[in-house]
């Protein structure tokens, strides 16, 4: 391979010759000189032709301060790929990271197309249809560079603690989650079913003896909606882990996972963050503030927001304000809504001993939207049966999963959380279009 360096370690590199390849940005066509500023997936750097003194020629005494123009530049269009090789000189005067490379050959590798359909200006769609063209600006490139770090800052707390990592199917018979926001698929004569979650197996994992278990993968939802935080296909993280006691123990771990993410990001990435977006990545203190869920809705009532329907989640606003709470009252990004109605909870989850309408589970919410789901799960098969046909379900539709529980399982708990959500709120975006790679909606099926 060539010896390239790239450009964000140009200004430690001592001066010298270095190759560098990347992205025409700008080129600047002087009379005696010729600017192109050329971009990696690192940085940005000037390089130069011209304006140079050489040796001077007895011929021509001219030569001695010029250096000729080349086509070679002057041609080059924006997005055009190129290897150079040059001279780097360190030069405190050079705005761009004070470096500049005096070129001395240009490979062009692969030329682009002179009309960039992306502008600086071009709404969401627009980059989005030119998806591989938008995830060059710097920012964009952050963005991934930063879900990789969040990411393995988790896989190290799951694997310290002895979790499997497992890869559940994508193809079911079953729904996972709600009856309404399931895609059907043809499976030769029959139908499939996209996984919304992968919940019945990572419980399966529980059955099979496996304790801790994670997943990182893609889940669909037929969701016909438009806003900043759905999308029909999304990356969910997903944890279940055995011999718990309560919900109270998976929110721990959901805690510990969270402090590891943002320190893993702050620390790696806090200062580029804060020169490409202009913000800080904030570490969120332990124990998150927890309240359950009736509890909150008097205090937004107090706050002079009424939820709209008393039996039903929370509503957006509704969580705006509680976020707003636990910021003013606990300094803190994230709180835990605990102890959800049955009647707004999935069969699955754990009631309260004392209190069948409540469940042993929790919402998270960061910066005013929900992030997660979990709790703890009913591992009892007569009442987990019960709670089934309790919502109307049939028992005999989900026996796959019911047998899970028919041949000793122990206690346990999990949750799930949106990745691409994560990333939106913790950047400040205002969509999760700009967090993800390739976005999912009801109206974008490409690229
Ligand atoms: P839930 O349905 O609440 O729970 O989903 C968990 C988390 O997944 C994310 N999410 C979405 N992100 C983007 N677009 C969507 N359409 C979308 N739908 C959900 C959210 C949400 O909080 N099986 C349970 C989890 C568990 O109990 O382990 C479940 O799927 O961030």
């Amino acid at each position: 391979m060539t010896e390239r360096v790239l450009i964000k370690d140009l200004a430690a590199h001592e001066d010298g010759t270095v190759t560098v390849s990347g992205w025409v940005e700008k080129v600047r066509d002087q009379r005696y000189v010729q600017f192109v500023v050329l971009r990696d997936e690192s940085g940005a750097v000037q390089l130069v032709n011209g304006g140079v003194l050489r040796e001077p020629d007895p011929e021509n005494p001219r030569s001695d301060i010029l250096v000729p123009r080349t086509t070679t530049i002057s041609e080059l269009t924006h997005g055009t790929f190129l290897t150079v090789t040059g001279e780097l000189q360190h030069n405190e005067r050079v705005k761009l990271g004070g470096v500049e490379i005096q070129i001395e050959s240009i490979e062009v590798i692969t030329k682009s197309l002179p009309d960039n359909p992306v502008a600086e200006d071009s709404g969401i769609d627009v980059r989005l249809d030119w998806r591989f063209l938008d995830l060059r600006r710097p920012e964009q490139n952050l963005v991934f560079r930063i879900q990789t770090t969040f990411l393995h800052a988790l896989r190290n707390v799951w694997v310290e603690r002895g979790f499997i990592e497992i890869q559940t199917p994508k193809l079911m018979a079953s729904a996972s989650e709600s009856r309404a926001e399931l895609f059907e698929v043809e499976y030769f004569e029959g139908k499939a079913f996209l996984a919304q979650s992968p919940q019945f197996f990572k419980q399966m994992a529980q059955a099979a003896g496996f304790g801790g278990i994670f997943e990182v993968g893609p889940a669909f939802r037929a969701d016909h909606s438009f806003t900043s935080r759905h999308a029909t296909e999304f990356t969910s993280i997903d944890t279940e882990l055995s011999w718990i006691d309560s919900h109270e123990d998976v929110m721990e771990l959901h805690e510990e996972l969270i402090v590891a993410g943002l320190t893993a990001v702050r620390e790696k990435h806090g200062e580029e963050v804060q020169k490409l977006f202009g913000i800080e990545i904030t570490v969120p203190s332990r124990p998150f503030p927890r309240i359950p869920l009736a509890e909150a809705k008097e205090l937004v009532k107090a706050r002079g927001y009424e939820v709209p329907r008393a039996d039903a989640d929370m509503d957006p606003e509704g969580e705006r304000q509680i976020a707003a709470w636990a910021k003013e009252e606990h300094g803190n990004d994230f709180v835990f809504l605990t102890d959800y109605d049955s009647s707004i909870r999935p069969f699955y989850h754990m009631r309260h001993e004392g209190d069948a309408h409540l469940t042993k589970s929790y919402d998270l919410i960061y910066r005013g939207t929900e992030i997660s789901t979990g709790a703890q799960r009913e591992h009892r098969i007569d009442v987990l049966e019960a709670q089934a046909r309790d919502k109307g379900m049939d028992p005999a539709e989900l026996s796959f999963y019911l047998d899970f529980f028919r041949y000793g399982v122990p206690p346990h708990g999990g949750f799930g959380m949106g990745l691409n959500r994560v990333l939106m709120l913790m950047l400040e975006q205002s969509s999760i279009r700009e967090v993800t790679y390739l976005f999912r909606g009801p109206n974008r099926l490409l690229p």
